[in-house]
């Protein structure tokens, strides 16, 4: 997976590797064609700057330079001719150069330069897009088989549109290594032996780059996922739309009615998406990776021991490593100041153990107290919280927890200071602290739309989350009021913070719903697992149902996109779909949830007459 001779490098030698914002394009343009020099070479990177080790790893240079993680940025407009020349000074390893072509262009386009080696390369950059070039020592086929020394060497190639001026925007590109003294399949979630770093442009948080905005400014993020895995990227607070999806070679970019609203978008290895964010509320905001390692301490190349985010003292700095991105909205400075309205609704929610769950290890979970009976433990998932759209309501969290905790309202649209990640959500001046044990934080809201969100902890994610600390959040119409017999949430989850636990629906590994024929059902399928991508389906014999698309991340889909189609649906970490679905005639159908192929969850439905 490495070449051996990396180990006994002495590291004082090597070139420190600098990371890149993705700001200018390298290389020089002069009437229609880019020059470039590019080198791969060995040298020594700090994910975390000084506060991390050195790793050594491999990247690319613009000759001359320092090398770079990510890559050089290629940036072109449409109708550029490249010129690339590129040096392999890699010691004894060959390499291959995916993604110096044109585009649209083939995956298995490629240059293979010997090691000392060097190869010309001349191409018209072709379509506009997001897309980018990587390169292997292992003659790895894609970015899935790329996990150590050789899985930073890629970086972004963009094509504007021509004519148009480049867009104001940024570019940033995930990466993830894996020690290479630990095999593969012993890197697993869960293992404190194994170091390993997830960079957003080469740093990790909180080492990531910050960014201030205004109100009402238009932000274009092109996202590129060069890793071996999965990234589902999650914004708080906002919804963004969907501007394009591609991957390396080839780009989709949106009609104004394709595109669609999400608070999560579902990268795969070597996938890439653009989203527009026009931010309208002030304060302290978040965009991550919503896999909870990738988002944990678990994923800092500086420390073995995952548990430390419990006992750091700021959880926004401390608690949190990797794919996470700090954004800071400042207020405009001509709107009215807001007047929070009345508050109709009252409603605790406490965080509470349920002990031996899980063996030796507790499970923790949520209880909903309006007034009425509530359970002495906590069930997981914890009980729907069905808000109404325009009502203000008041949450009392309440933590009966022995530790600290606080609450994120996933794809809610509120306050900075309510969105529930301690010693960050807020302005500056007045951040949200963590909820100690014993006491209680009050939450302000007033859901401006309807549609199937999540409740879930956002402290020590890893254990907490996976230990129960989640539940739908329904907002329904003003009137409505919420029917379980037609209205069925499917939730997905894992059994326990175990290393690597079972996936649950509902709670349950093999789940039974009874559903009749002819009547309309609501399925609000929402994922809060702890890490993956997975696709659910419900089938008769050997063929999907059919369903019908209405809403996405709790935002309804535009009309063109609600389309009846077969069951079948690929769902990541912090997502929620929602289907119609009317059974047409009796018998049994499977529940089937798939992770790479693999059947991972079964379950069934019964249809009555
Ligand atoms: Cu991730």
């Amino acid at each position: 997976m490495h070449s051996p001779a990396l180990a006994q490098l002495d590291t004082d030698t090597l070139p420190d590797i600098v990371t890149n914002e993705n700001r200018a394009s390298a290389g020089t343009l002069t009437g229609g064609v880019l020059e470039l020099d590019l080198e791969a070479r060995t040298g020594v990177w700090r994910p975390e700057k000084s506060d991390g080790p050195g790793l050594v790893v491999h990247a690319f240079a613009e000759e001359g330079g320092s090398p770079r993680i990510p890559a050089p940025l290629v940036r072109v407009p449409e109708g550029t001719e490249l010129r690339i020349r590129i040096r392999n000074r890699i010691a004894d390893m060959p390499l291959v150069v995916h993604g110096l072509h044109t585009r649209p262009g083939e995956v298995g386009d490629t240059l293979q330069i010997p090691p000392a080696g060097e190869r010309e390369v001349r191409f018209q950059a072709g379509a506009p897009g997001t897309y980018f070039y990587w390169a292997t020592t292992t003659g790895a086929p894609t970015t899935v088989e790329r996990v150590s020394d050789e899985a930073q060497l890629g970086g972004a190639f963009i094509v504007d549109p021509r004519g148009g001026s480049v867009a104001e925007d940024r570019v940033f590109v995930i990466g993830i290594w894996l020690d290479p003294d630990d095999r593969r399949e012993e890197a697993r979630f869960g293992d404190a032996k194994v170091r390993r770093a997830a960079v957003v442009n080469g740093l990790s948080w909180p080492h990531t780059e910050r960014f201030r905005y205004a109100v009402r400014d238009s932000i274009r993020w092109r996202w590129i996922n060069a890793s071996d895995r999965p990234h589902p990227m999650h914004l708080h607070g906002s919804y963004f739309l969907v501007e394009s999806r591609g991957d390396a070679v080839r780009d989709t970019i949106y009609q104004e009615e394709e595109r669609r609203l999400g608070v999560t978008e579902t990268m795969q290895a070597g996938g890439t998406f653009t989203l527009l964010w026009v931010p309208e509320r002030p304060g302290n905001w978040l965009f991550h990776c919503h896999t909870l390692a990738h988002m944990s301490p678990e994923f800092r190349p500086g420390s073995a021991a995952p548990a430390e985010g419990r006992h750091t003292k700021n959880h926004a700095l401390g608690g949190m490593a990797g794919l996470v991105l700090g954004v800071e909205v400042l207020p405009s400075t001509t709107a009215e100041p807001v007047v929070p309205p009345p508050v109709r609704r009252h409603v605790r929610l406490v965080a509470a153990v349920d002990p031996g769950r899980y063996g030796t290890e507790p499970g923790y979970g949520f209880l909903l107290d309006e007034g009425g009976v509530t359970p002495a433990y906590p069930g997981r998932p914890g009980p729907p919280l069905v808000l109404t759209r325009g009502e203000p309501v008041q949450i009392t969290v309440v933590n009966r927890l022995p530790e600290p905790t606080s609450v994120h309202w996933h794809g809610i649209e509120l306050e900075s200071y309510f969105d529930g990640v301690a010693d960050w959500s807020g302005m500056p001046e007045r951040l949200a602290p963590a909820i100690a044990p014993g006491d209680s934080f009050v939450v302000q809201m007033t859901p401006p739309r309807t549609g199937t969100f999540i409740y879930h902890t956002h402290f020590d994610e890893l254990r907490q989350l996976t230990s129960g600390m989640y539940g739908a959040l329904i907002v329904l119409e003003p009137g409505q009021s919420f029917d379980p017999r037609t209205d069925r949430v499917l939730l997905l989850s894992n059994d326990g913070p175990a290393p690597v636990p079972n996936l649950l629906l509902n709670g349950k590994q093999a789940p039974e719903l009874e559903l009749e024929i002819g009547t309309t059902y609501r399925l609000r399928l929402i994922s809060i697992a702890a890490h993956g991508a997975r696709v659910v389906s419900l089938s008769a014999g050997d063929d999907p149902v059919s369903w019908r698309a209405i809403a996405k991340d709790g935002a309804d889909l535009p009309p063109a996109q609600r389309l009846a189609k077969p069951a079948r649906q690929l769902i990541g970490v912090g997502e929620t779909y929602d289907f119609e679905y009317t059974p047409e005639a009796p018998g049994t159908l499977r529940l089937e949830v798939r992770q790479r192929g693999e059947l991972v969850l079964a379950g069934i439905i019964k249809i009555a007459r």
